[in-house]
């Protein structure tokens, strides 16, 4: 990393920003609100002021108005493609090996600081309602409304400050009653005083269950499949074809695709997600209960007196897939619309910013999967849309580089706090000009541990620039993988799709010698202490 550019980037002018918010030089005006809505697992496919042709039949119009307020950020990613590890780097903008949280499982390090204490000590109002997620008690918010570990679709339970320390069950549908959360604390703040608020769904994360009224929805619409979807992983490292997330094979029929009649085969019986899978039938109200089976049964029915086998059954299994997914998305949809229609109403717009954004990308079937972890696009890469009240009625595009560990110095910056000096990057504010800063990054560095686990994604990192990934495949392999040491070079110019390795191929030697440079200043500089 180029600490001066760096810097120089930090204090770039904001011509369309008021003095406030160039870095925490000078007191804010008047400071601005803060909301941060994340959703979980969300992909930019399906949003569709993306303009991708799977949202082009699932449109969502609030994420579009939102965008068209807004600016639409096609080259945002993350730093580590999980859920624990996107909300630590999210809080402390700090890299996973400097935050502790590289694994899913791994807990964050706790002396840390997190920008929303920051924003507190300086008076904001801070909540946060929702999936939380980490192994440490919401750490800087005055109010919360938290689901347990992962949340539930129905009757989630949510833990509060008034809760002592027990998780209440609530009867409704996850996305609604974390919108009601977010609206019960915008009523209920000092309105005297700024507040910042994260609205992190449950939704869409595995296993897409949508709510009731929507389990219909797209019945007829059959989805375009990626031109990845049968991907032979030829000339790619081993990690492309030993991970367990392909929907041919891993993607389980009763738990992710909801066929509750084939729960009695023995080859469904063994899988501990079948537990899981009765556990969110039996948390349903009689009700709710009634409306899924009224929905899902006969269609399993027809599903399996078709017998369906090889491609055909590959094929109904991405339907089902993305039928569920995006059913989950159109509530998410409304429940962004209503957020900002109660804005509007208590004429909150003018002085909040909303960001919009998900803990990492997902794959709707690109090379064969789902999930995510991986630094190709579709995982490394996720959605975010910020709307600022100086840029309403802009709808901007921007296409610079930027990453998940940026959110807590914009944030800071937002609010007129000078950014601790542990925080490596700087604020995204510059960019909302809509003229990217000539000294702006230019390579943005990936790293993931989560290996061995759920999946089986190789441990890896690598880095990126506006037109070239490399990507270092590493460490001992468990059970039958190998032990990995392996490269991939993508030209994402001339292979969108990362389906060629040019790695090897000498016209890219000078590509791959500049990358490899790149890739080691940043893990000194960065003290990576594995690769
Ligand atoms: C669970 C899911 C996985 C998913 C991880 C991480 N299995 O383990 O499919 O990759 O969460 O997701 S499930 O059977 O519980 O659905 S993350 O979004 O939290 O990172
Ligand atoms: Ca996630």
């Amino acid at each position: 990393m180029n600490n001066k550019l760096k810097a120089s980037a930090c204090l770039a002018p904001v011509i369309l920003l008021s003095a406030c918010q160039t870095g925490g030089k000078e007191e804010p005006k008047k400071p601005l609100n803060i909301i941060h809505i994340m959703t979980d697992d969300h992909s930019y496919q399906t949003i569709s002021a993306y303009g991708h042709p799977i949202s082009r039949l699932a449109p969502t119009p609030n994420l579009d108005r939102l965008a068209s307020q807004g600016m639409l950020f096609r080259k945002a990613f993350v730093e580590n493609s999980l859920s624990t590890p996107s909300r630590a780097c999210l809080m402390t903008g700090l890299y996973s090996h400097q935050n502790g949280q590289r694994q899913l499982g791994e807990g964050i390090d706790t002396t840390k600081v997190f920008f929303s204490e920051l924003l507190q000590q300086q008076g904001y109002q801070t909540g946060v309602v929702g999936k939380w997620h980490m192994q440490c008690e919401p750490k800087g918010f005055d109010f919360y409304y938290v689901l347990w570990d992962q949340g539930d679709y129905y009757n989630p339970e949510f833990k509060t400050p008034y809760s002592h320390g027990e998780y209440i069950r609530e009867e409704g549908y996850a996305t609604t009653l974390t919108t009601d959360h977010a609206i019960e604390f915008l009523d209920e703040r000092d309105p005297n005083k700024p507040f910042c608020l994260l609205v992190h769904h449950k939704a869409p994360h595995r296993n897409w269950m949508p709510d009731t009224k929507y389990l219909n929805l797209y019945e007829e619409v059959e989805f375009p499949y990626p031109e990845t979807f049968f991907d032979d992983y030829v000339t790619r490292c081993e990690a492309a074809r030993t991970q367990e997330m392909r929907i041919d094979r891993d993607m389980n029929l009763v738990y992710d695709l909801k066929v509750d009649e084939l729960k009695g085969n023995a080859e469904y019986k063994q899988s501990w997600l079948l537990n899981s899978w009765e556990a969110s039938l039996e948390r349903m109200t009689p009700e709710q209960r009634d409306a899924w089976h009224a929905a899902y049964s006969h269609k399993n029915k027809a599903f399996i007196e078709q017998d369906l086998q090889g491609e055909e059954l590959v094929k109904w299994k991405y339907q089902r897939y993305l039928r569920d997914y995006l059913r989950c998305i159109k509530t998410i949809d409304d429940e962004v619309g209503r957020l900002m229609d109660y804005l509007e109403k208590e004429g909150l717009m003018e002085n909040t910013v909303i960001v919009y954004t998900s803990d990492q990308g997902f794959y709707m079937g690109e090379h064969g999967w789902f999930d995510k972890r991986f630094m190709y696009e579709e995982s490394f890469c996720t959605p975010l849309i910020i709307r600022h009240p100086a840029l309403t009625q802009t709808g901007k595009v921007c296409d610079a580089l930027v990453q998940n560990i940026d959110y807590a110095p914009t944030y800071l910056a937002l609010a007129g706090i000078e950014k601790p000096e542990v925080m490596e990057e700087c604020s995204l504010l510059p960019l909302l000009s809509g003229v990217i800063p000539a000294d702006w990054r230019e390579y943005l560095y990936y790293h993931y541990y989560d290996y061995p686990a759920v999946h089986q994604v190789r441990r890896h990192d690598g880095v990126r620039d506006e037109r070239y990934k490399l990507i270092h495949f590493y460490g001992e392999g468990a059970g039958h993988d190998q032990d990995m040491n392996c490269n991939e070079l993508y030209d994402l110019q001339a292979d969108p799709n990362e389906v060629h390795n040019v790695y090897s191929d000498p016209q890219y030697a000078q590509v791959v010698s500049r990358l490899q440079d790149r890739i080691d200043q940043f893990r000194t500089d960065l003290k990576v202490d594995e690769f």
